[in-house]
């Protein structure tokens, strides 16, 4: 028995000293201090690596949830000054698309005027614009006294507003509905998705013509307004307001057009395809003899020829 006990304790005496066995020759080895900062150099210069892909610019994001993955990085740039909710729905594709139509630039001035025909509210508040295209019937148009048109456009939550001055030696309007650009009268021409088909040269349900006829038969008798195009949506526009009036050698309209019309909401810094222009007719009985723009190209059915119109 007493052999036994002294045979357990060696046992637990050679087990206690094999614990301690592999600690006793570990002395802390020091790397020299070379590799210690060529480690701390690789650790260090790893983080950015992988942190950099992750903070994508919000628009960037977007974007690419709604266009091809591949475009992500190119239309980011062209994107970043445009920061309105609105619009980053309305962004291009492609980075190749510019984001507005050069051609001629008019600014809408953020304005409820009053419609009367008096345009005298929208001095310093918005900014008048001269249209000096003849686009049509070039050999009839004589000088701006003939036909020569200038303008404002506005715009609030309900409405687009244009205010025109229009020279003419003679005012004439029989025409009805449909025939108004016949008479004396101003065309709208309004693209309200210009990013949907930039590039696209005919009309398209986005694309609007419209015709604001001051009076028949004169600018104090009834007044109408149309919209020919889409031809889907073609038919007189009641809830168009109109004023006008004419001294002596011309005649004045402002028209207060609900954006329902349009089928838009507006917002600040919204563009959209624009184009205002005059027909002119001097002769009763006859036809629309001249028409005059403010844009140089002015084509109805090809709305790249169409100017830029921004809200302000
Ligand atoms: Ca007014
Ligand atoms: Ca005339
Ligand atoms: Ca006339």
């Amino acid at each position: 028995m007493k052999k036994r006990v002294i045979g357990l304790m060696l046992v637990a005496i050679l087990l206690l000293s094999s614990c301690n066995l592999p600690t006793t020759p570990e002395e802390p080895s020091i790397p020299p201090l070379e590799q210690t900062l060529t480690a701390l150099y690789a650790t260090a210069s790893a983080i950015p690596a992988t942190k950099t892909p992750q903070p994508q610019p919000p628009t960037a994001t977007v974007t690419s949830q709604v266009v091809a993955p591949t475009n992500t990085q190119a239309v980011a740039p062209t994107n970043s000054p445009v920061t309105a909710a609105p619009s980053a729905t309305l962004q291009p594709p492609t980075a190749t698309r510019p984001p507005y139509r050069t051609s001629v630039s008019v600014e809408a001035a953020n304005i409820t005027p009053t419609i009367d025909g008096d345009w005298a509210e929208w001095k310093g508040k918005g900014k008048e614009y001269p249209a000096r295209n003849v686009v049509y019937g070039k050999s009839n148009r004589v000088d701006e006294a003939d036909s020569g048109l200038s303008y404002y456009v506005g715009w609030d939550a309900n409405n687009l507003y244009v205010a025109v001055k229009v020279g003419d030696d003679k005012y004439v309007q029989e025409a009805t509905g449909e025939n108004i650009y016949k008479g004396d009268s101003i065309e709208l021409l309004i693209d309200t998705d210009l990013q949907g088909d930039f590039f696209v040269q005919s009309l398209s349900g986005d694309d609007y013509q419209i015709g604001l006829s001051p009076g028949r038969p004169d600018t104090s008798g009834t007044r109408e307004a149309y919209r020919w195009y889409p031809s889907g949506k073609a038919g007189a526009l009641t809830n168009v307001t109109i004023g006008s009036v004419s001294s002596s050698g011309l005649w004045r309209l402002e028209a207060a057009i609900p954006w329902s019309v349009l089928g838009i909401t507006p917002y600040k810094g919204m563009h959209l395809g624009f184009a205002i222009s005059v027909s002119d007719n001097d002769s009763p009985g006859t036809q629309q003899e001249s028409m005059v723009s403010n844009a140089p190209g002015r084509m109805l059915t090809d709305p790249t020829t169409w100017g830029d119109l921004v809200l302000k």
